[in-house]
Order: C-alpha cells, then sequence, then structure tokens
C-alpha cells in the first residue's frame, strides 16, 4: 500500500451529464462539484477522480487503482446492472471497495436491483445524491486507515 493515502473515485456512463439532465433522480450538482466534495471529505488523502463512457476504459482505470490506490470508491452507473468484465477486474483488487449511487437503485426498476459490482464491495452507500459519495470517501479512507494499522501491528510481531 501506498505510504501517502490515494483514494480512487472512479464513475460510468453518463455521469458526466449530471446536473444538465434529470435533476429529479441525480440532483443539480455536476460532476465537478461532486468531485470538489470528494476532495473535501478526504481531508489530506489524495483523491484521483475519473469519469469515462467506456466499459474497457473502467476496467483499465480498475486496473490502475489495483497498482496505485489504497481504496476505491465506484459508481459504475449503468454498467453497475450489466458488467461481468466490471466484476472480474473488480475481484483481483486486494484494497477495500465502496460502492457509490445518488439514487436508490433497490427502490427503482427490477433492473437495477442487481449489482455486480456489491459481491466485491466491502459496503454499499446509495439513495443520498452527492451526500452518497461523501460518505463512501469517508468510509474507503477508514477502512484504508484501518487496513494499513493492522499491516503495522502485524510487521511488528513478525
Ligand atoms: O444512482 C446512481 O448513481 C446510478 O449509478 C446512476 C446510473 C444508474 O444506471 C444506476 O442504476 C444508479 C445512471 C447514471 C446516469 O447519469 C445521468 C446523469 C444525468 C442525466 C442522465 C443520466
Amino acid at each position: 500500500m501506498p505510504e501517502h493515502t490515494v483514494l480512487y473515485v472512479l464513475n460510468g456512463p453518463n455521469l458526466n451529464l449530471l446536473g444538465v439532465r434529470e435533476p429529479d433522480i441525480y440532483g443539480h450538482e455536476t460532476l465537478a462539484d461532486i468531485q470538489a466534495l470528494c476532495e473535501a471529505a478526504a481531508g489530506v488523502a489524495t483523491v484521483v477522480f475519473r469519469q469515462t463512457n467506456h466499459e474497457g476504459e473502467l476496467i483499465d482505470q480498475v486496473h490502475e487503482a489495483r497498482e496505485k490506490a489504497s481504496a476505491l470508491v465506484i459508481n459504475a452507473a449503468g454498467y453497475t446492472h450489466t458488467s461481468v468484465a466490471l466484476l472480474d477486474a473488480l475481484k483481483t483488487l486486494t484494497i477495500p471497495i465502496v460502492e457509490c449511487h445518488l439514487s436508490n437503485p433497490a427502490a427503482r426498476e427490477r433492473f437495477r436491483h442487481r449489482s455486480y459490482v456489491s459481491p466485491v464491495a466491502a459496503g454499499v452507500v446509495s439513495g443520498f445524491g452527492s451526500f452518497s459519495y461523501e460518505l463512501a470517501v469517508k468510509a474507503a479512507l477508514k477502512l484504508a486507515q484501518e487496513r494499513s494499522q493492522s499491516a503495522g501491528r502485524s510487521e511488528t510481531t513478525t
């Protein structure tokens, strides 16, 4: 794990349209606003914040997080409900993963009830709009900190 805490926040397709379309479901904030909220919630930790509309690129970003991140927050958007390839990529990570959604997919259409991210996530934060991201960042950083503390303890006892 990196010495300095690095948190990856990955965003899937269409989230670049936040604040422009469907504000009744996804709120009025833009993705840039959400990035600023994540950076504020992360304090001194470095936030690498990305968005892509392409499945393969999202998977490349997950691979990058595997090398560089202490924890991952992911809102895979529509790929949450469809992408076995994304699940396969996420399964290769050993860092904590927190699944995040603006809306509450469980309260929406049936096809949104299945998540290919949840099986490998430490937890899921959904339904709180941009506040979901702030909560997810806090949770991911707490898990990363706990990991690094327990790694430090096992180093001193071996
Ligand atoms: O609630 C979430 O964060 C979702 O991940 C958003 C996805 C949806 O497919 C998931 O079920 C739940 C959709 C993202 C689309 O974002 C838009 C933003 C503005 C306008 C249109 C789409």
